[in-house]
């Protein structure tokens, strides 16, 4: 079943800092999914752990929060058929030592926590992510 659907992606802030954006970028046009918000953002401590609250047991949380409030990252609300599974498609394995060849993550990731790009996982984690960045009226419908 296909459906159109909305994801949060993210440019993180390893990705930012390398001067990668565009290319990865680039790869989100010439899949076909559109990108209808996007934004740099330099998320504080807070704003960081609020996002990956999910995650926040984990033994990784602390020094994740601190990767992400390094530097400047680059939300970005896609869209498109099945838009979710795609983004994590191109994004590849959390890990880029075992990301399939040609993902985002194999190309540009440095490491299981430096790994370039964020996707939404489900509908309900985009539908908590989105609204974490962006306000209805920033998002431009296609
Ligand atoms: P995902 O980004 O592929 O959905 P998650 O398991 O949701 O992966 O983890 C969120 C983020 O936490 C990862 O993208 C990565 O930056 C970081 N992370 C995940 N696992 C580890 C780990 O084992 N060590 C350090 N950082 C990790
Ligand atoms: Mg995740």
């Amino acid at each position: 079943m296909t459906r159109t659907e909305r994801t949060l992606a993210i440019i993180k802030p390893d990705a930012v800092a390398k001067g990668v954006a565009g290319r990865i970028i680039s790869r989100i046009e010439e899949s076909g999914l559109a990108i209808l918000a996007a934004r740099l953002v330099h998320l504080t401590d807070a704003q960081a752990r609020g996002f990956y609250a999910v995650h926040r047991d984990r033994p990784f949380y602390a020094s994740l929060c601190a990767f992400m409030t390094q530097g400047p990252c680059l939300p970005m609300v896609l869209e498109g058929e099945n838009a979710i599974q795609r983004w994590r498609d191109l994004m590849g394995a959390t890990d880029p030592a075992s990301a399939a060849p040609s993902t985002i993550r194999k190309e540009f990731a440095s490491s299981i926590e430096a790994n370039a790009v964020h996707g939404s996982d489900a509908p309900e984690t985009a539908a908590f992510e989105i609204p974490y960045f962006f306000a209805a009226v920033e998002i431009c419908p296609r």
